[in-house]
């Protein structure tokens, strides 16, 4: 590829007279904003371990209590960014986020949407959209855009969760913005949800529902039966994994980033191959080991990671006689919506 005139090339009046009118050369410029073949990745795979972050989060919970914090959230950062982006990877956030028993989150709504992954502890709920949601390890609770949302706490022991967000996306769209408001009016108990699970939607007078976001609260305990269920329908399936979708559309149940749930049977090594969006990888059960051509982690249960986009990935389970479960985030959607997903086999 031919080599360009560099900024150091030009005179120095004529690079202080573009300065004076807000002009920039574009030749200095073009090999770093359009690389050859594959684009350059400020993401650096990285690993999270729960053991070692646990404590700081529990720690947090002393030194600043939660009318301090709102949210009381330790972010993880990664360090390719620079970790004042308090961003994963481009499009994606990650915070670890901790509530005490009888403390209270109190409700907002924003613009980026977010969900969460409970991690550890009982007795806590998130309140969205007047659907009171509890939340028990492994559950996947959706705050979509625009929908108001509180956490509340009624057990005894801290409940910690991971939130992920398409906020990086939403703050670089200069689109980011918050709205407070009030305790919301409980009008729903999920355990009563009337959206249940996909195939059988309510229609009540054959009337579908005209909400964007029908299902708020996707059980650990139906999708991990459902990943149990795949694996024992289909013993030749290339990857026991579910999608978290829409019930009503089938379509991902966010607009810009998706989530999945991956099983890896007993001692399985599944290759992903290089796709444009970048991943997250949370254990919710067993070990795996997640690997590129530049890293290797050791994910222990709770343990998080992430992987830049245009990267293969190699997943092992370390057991060779118990499933392990894999909770995934990635920016599949957005990337199908703008037409710039990529598969590289
Ligand atoms: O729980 O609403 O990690 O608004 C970051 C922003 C969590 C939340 C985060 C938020 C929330």
């Amino acid at each position: 590829m031919q080599e360009l005139g560099r900024l150091e090339d030009l005179p120095a009046d004529y690079r202080a007279a573009l300065t004076a009118q807000n002009l920039v050369p574009l030749w200095p410029s073009l090999r770093a904003v359009l690389p050859p073949g594959k684009p350059g990745t400020r993401t650096t795979p990285t690993h999270w371990s729960y053991e070692a972050l646990r404590p700081l989060l529990l720690q947090a919970g002393e030194l600043t209590p939660i009318e301090k914090a709102e949210r009381r959230v330790l972010v993880l950062a990664n360090p390719g960014h620079g970790l004042e982006k308090m961003q994963a990877s481009a499009c994606m956030y990650l915070g670890m986020q901790l509530l005490l028993p009888k403390e209270w989150a109190p409700a907002h709504k924003h613009t980026p949407n977010a969900v969460r992954m409970i991690v550890e502890g009982s007795g806590a709920y998130t309140t969205v959209d007047g659907e009171k949601c509890p939340m028990s390890r492994g559950d996947l609770i959706l705050t979509p855009t625009g929908l108001w949302h509180e956490h509340g706490h009624d057990g005894s022991e801290p409940v910690v969760w991971l939130d992920v967000l398409d906020l990086p996306l939403v703050y670089y769209m200069e689109a980011s913005y918050v709205t407070e408001g009030k305790a919301q009016t409980v009008t729903a108990e999920a355990a009563e949800r009337a959206y249940q699970r996909g195939g059988v939607v309510p229609s009540p007078v054959f009337s579908r529902t005209s909400k964007a976001y029908p299902m708020l609260r996707y059980p650990w305990a139906d999708a991990r039966a459902a990943l149990v269920a795949l694996a024992g329908a289909e013993p030749g399936i290339e990857a026991v994994q579910v999608s978290y979708v829409n019930p009503e559309t089938g379509a991902p149940c966010e607009n810009i980033l998706g989530f999945s749930a991956l099983m890896l049977r007993p001692g399985e090594t599944l290759r992903l191959p290089a796709r444009s969006p970048a991943m997250v990888f949370h254990q919710i059960e067993g070990g795996a080991d997640v690997a590129t051509d530049s890293h290797a982690f050791t994910l222990a249960e709770a343990d998080t990671c992430c992987v830049p986009g245009f990267t293969p990935v190699t997943l092992k389970n370390r057991s060779a006689d118990q499933p392990a479960f894999l909770f995934i985030a990635d920016e599949s959607p957005l990337h199908k919506k703008l037409g710039l997903y990529e598969v590289r086999t």
